[in-house]
């Protein structure tokens, strides 16, 4: 007999109040990976016929679906934050405000999923009648905010969903989270089998990220590296540019999905070096649609991505010679296979899947 198809099951519309991460405007790259996460799984739920509603910062944009500015102050980056940092919320803030918002009008939204990294929509949780999804795009940073993220995943079981099972792994209560994975419109990024001799290295320029160790790896085997990315971090990337004057590196700017494609694409490989445990690395993904091998650290999310010799190379964490091993076998890996292990995991479809049956257990309870 067939299997059910999954078409057979059939999952109600819901109406959902998607709040944005409030470090800064929806579309300015501020965000990282989670704004693209955010953008790619409102555009799939609309698709799919359900009524999405963004609410971000002021000068928020999303293409297709209804999105509602908030001003405010923005919130600080929680990763500059220490074990004990105490929560910390400016004057007028902006995640204050699009709370406030999200409060006044839940009564018309099936459930409210929360996006932002943040003590804040955790704490408030119990004092709202909607349902609230969390879906954290970190690992493990502040003991204050792990505290009260734990009393949600207590209380609230299977309500905090992660990325990856390196990231679940980080928290007290990863045996209860929901892991999501991510995915891309790959329609929208091209497959290209002939790159030029150059490497790429693709994220927001602060210091967890470690473009240092790239820049050496590049300069060592005597690559140019292509590097893309907001600079969230001034001071780390000039003392980059003082230490590494003779490497042989660019800085090309931050570029939209369309542009960043086009530019990954005709790159020999991706280098990944983050010094923490990255929750996903939505930048590997991109990388391995456009047909182009991922050399990482085997730590965090891109270890539970790349396939070592197939998609990429896993290389022991901060190894600088690792790395440049990996480059020099860079050949050896096919590329046709990485635009196909995409196409497989991390579609579209395949995120809209998960995410879409995560809500629908939460709204049926
Ligand atoms: N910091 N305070 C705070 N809140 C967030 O939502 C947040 C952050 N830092 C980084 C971040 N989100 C995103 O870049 C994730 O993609 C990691």
């Amino acid at each position: 007999m067939e299997p059910l198809s999954s078409s057979f099951f059939e999952f109600t519309m819901l109406k959902l109040l998607f709040l944005s991460t409030p470090v800064g405007p929806l579309g300015s790259g501020i965000g990282g990976g989670v704004e693209l996460t955010l953008v790619n799984l409102a555009q799939e739920m609309s698709q799919r016929g359900h009524q999405v509603t963004v609410v971000g910062p002021e000068g928020s944009t999303i293409n297709h679906v209804s999105c509602q500015e908030i001003s405010g102050t923005w919130q600080e980056m929680i990763q500059n934050n220490h074990r004990d940092t105490p929560i910390i919320l400016p004057e007028n803030s902006v995640l204050g405000n699009m709370w406030d918002y999200g409060r006044r009008v839940q009564a018309n939204y099936d459930l409210i999923v929360n996006f932002a990294f943040d003590w804040l929509p955790f704490y408030l949780t119990p004092f709202f009648d909607a349902p609230i999804a969390h879906f954290i795009s970190m690992g493990s940073i502040t003991d204050a905010f792990d505290e009260i993220m734990n009393r949600v995943a207590i209380k609230y079981p299977k309500t905090i969903g992660v990325y990856t099972h390196s990231q679940a792994e980080t928290f007290p209560f990863n045996s209860i989270c929901r892991i999501l994975g991510s995915g891309l419109d790959l329609s929208l990024y091209n497959y290209c089998d002939t790159p030029n001799n150059y490497l790429a290295w693709v994220g927001r320029i602060a210091p967890e990220k470690a473009l240092e160790d790239a820049i050496e790896a590049a300069e060592r085997v005597n690559i140019p590296l292509k590097i893309f990315g907001k600079v969230t971090d001034e001071e780390y990337w000039q003392t980059i540019r003082q230490n590494y004057p003779h490497a042989p590196y660019e800085y090309e700017g931050f570029f939209n999905t369309v542009e960043l494609q086009e530019r990954l694409g005709q790159c020999k490989a991706l280098l990944m070096t983050p010094r923490w445990v990255e929750a996903f690395g939505n930048v590997a993904i991109e990388a391995l649609a456009c047909g182009v091998p991922v050399i990482a650290y085997q730590r965090g999310g891109p270890a539970e991505i790349v396939q070592d010799q197939k998609t990429g190379f896993l290389i022991e964490p901060d190894s600088i010679s690792g790395l440049v091993e990996g480059i020099n076998h860079i050949d050896k890996i096919e590329r046709k296979q990485c635009r196909q292990q995409a196409e497989a995991n991390y579609s579209l479809k395949a995120l809209g899947d998960r995410f879409e049956s995560w809500f629908d257990d939460l709204v049926k309870r």
